[in-house]
């Protein structure tokens, strides 16, 4: 029997579905088309059995009734808003910066976002791959450099989202609009239901990771250090730069955008695009928000298959982040990488896409 055939009869007997495969129609391209009843509880294919507290529950459905009022958080409200308008008065300064300021911003964007896309999201919140020490080094630092909670916080959230996406327990539930899955979901107070179903998560692997406990220890004055004075301090010290530019531009304006680039993710990759890979969930392929986020926006795939540590059907197709990791794995230091079968893909594909797919 031919191995994509394999795939689906093992599907079908792990799990109840009551999909059925049909024509994809222009209604189905335009509005995601009829919801099904479930979708699968695990995964599609069993190549990660270890960890299934990033896997989608429909199970969880939000209670009825009103959702409770914003509980701003001013604080927050106040410190990012001077941020933008200090990232704004940074882009002014561009033109006057030096080129080697440029290349410092660059290699610090691609550095934190490293510790956060090979970091944080696909060793730490989905275990798609392993690292070695010094690769795990490397990582909690450029992750701290990136100031997005610390690891423990960002996986707990982000194992939330995906288990629970697009209810009152998914904490930047996109449901809620576009301001609020972008930066609105950090201005105010948690829903309860977050914390309530985020209690129920097994993050026993970070509990255990003394690097990870250790980075949460000391994470304030590690962010103080690796995002604000090392970045500051770099251009001003080795190459005369003025301290307004390193401050603006290399600080300031450099966390805003990987701050965006990011949050596009929850966005604009929740709510712009095709779902080729599940129809059924929010999560879209969107191109531009890969871009920025070095390999993060094919967010249908990723939604619908969480373990793959290249976060999208392909490898280093507008993908620098799944680049870095092969590069890691050729000098020994990433192993173990799960990456889901074509075959298990195009059965997906077949049962549960939009119709929009386009091979090759
Ligand atoms: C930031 C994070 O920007 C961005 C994350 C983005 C994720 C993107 C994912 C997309 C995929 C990957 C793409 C990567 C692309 C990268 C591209 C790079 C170029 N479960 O939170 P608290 C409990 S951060 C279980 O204070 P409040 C827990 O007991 C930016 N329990 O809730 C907790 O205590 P503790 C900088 C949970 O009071 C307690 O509740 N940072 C959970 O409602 C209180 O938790 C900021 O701006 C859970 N999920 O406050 C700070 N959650 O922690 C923002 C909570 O001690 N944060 N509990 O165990 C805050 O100020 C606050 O969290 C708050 C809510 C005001 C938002
Ligand atoms: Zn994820
Ligand atoms: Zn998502």
């Amino acid at each position: 029997m031919p191995a994509h055939l394999l795939q689906e009869v093992s599907v079908s007997r792990t799990y109840t579905t009551t999909t059925t495969i049909s024509e994809p129609s222009q209604e189905n391209l335009q509005n995601g088309g009829e919801k099904l009843e479930k979708t699968p509880l695990a995964s599609e294919e069993d190549i990660r059995p270890e960890m299934q507290d990033d896997i989608y529950d429909p199970s969880y459905q939000d209670a009825e009734g009103p959702k409770p009022e914003f509980q701003y958080v001013w604080r927050n409200i106040i410190l990012m808003a001077l941020l933008h308008v200090g990232a704004l008065f940074g882009l002014t300064l561009v033109p006057s910066s030096k080129v080697y300021t440029l290349l410092w911003v660059v290699a610090c964007y691609l550095f934190s976002a490293m510790g956060i896309t090979a970091g944080a999201h696909r060793l730490w919140s989905h275990r798609t791959y392993k690292a070695r020490l010094p690769l795990r080094l490397f990582l909690i630092v450029a992750n701290t450099m990136a100031f997005q909670n610390d690891v423990y916080e960002w996986s707990r959230d982000h194992r939330a989202h995906h288990k629970f996406s697009e209810t009152d327990a998914d904490p930047h539930n996109s449901r809620r609009g576009f301001f609020f899955s972008h930066v609105g979901w950090l201005l105010v107070r948690k829903h309860p239901a977050v914390i309530e179903k985020g209690k129920t998560l097994n993050l026993s692997d970070l509990k255990a990771e003394k690097l990870v406990m250790f980075q949460r220890r000391y994470y304030k004055p590690a962010v103080l250090l690796m995002c604000f004075i090392l970045p500051t301090l770099v251009p001003w010290y080795f190459w005369g730069e003025t301290f307004l530019h390193s401050l603006y531009v290399a600080t300031i304006l450099r966390y805003t955008l990987v701050l965006n680039a990011t949050w596009l993710v929850n966005s604009a990759a929740h709510l712009y695009g095709y779902r080729p890979y599940d129809k059924n969930i929010d999560s879209r392929e969107n191109i531009m928000v890969s871009v920025g986020a070095v390999g993060e926006g094919f967010h249908n795939y990723h939604h619908t298959f969480p373990y793959d540590y290249s976060a999208s059907e392909y490898r280093w197709h507008i993908n620098f982040t799944t680049f870095f990791i092969d590069c890691m794995a050729a000098l020994g230091l990433a192993y173990d990488r799960k990456k889901v079968s074509k075959a298990a893909v195009m059965a997906r594909i077949k049962r549960t896409g939009d119709g929009s797919y386009k091979s090759g």
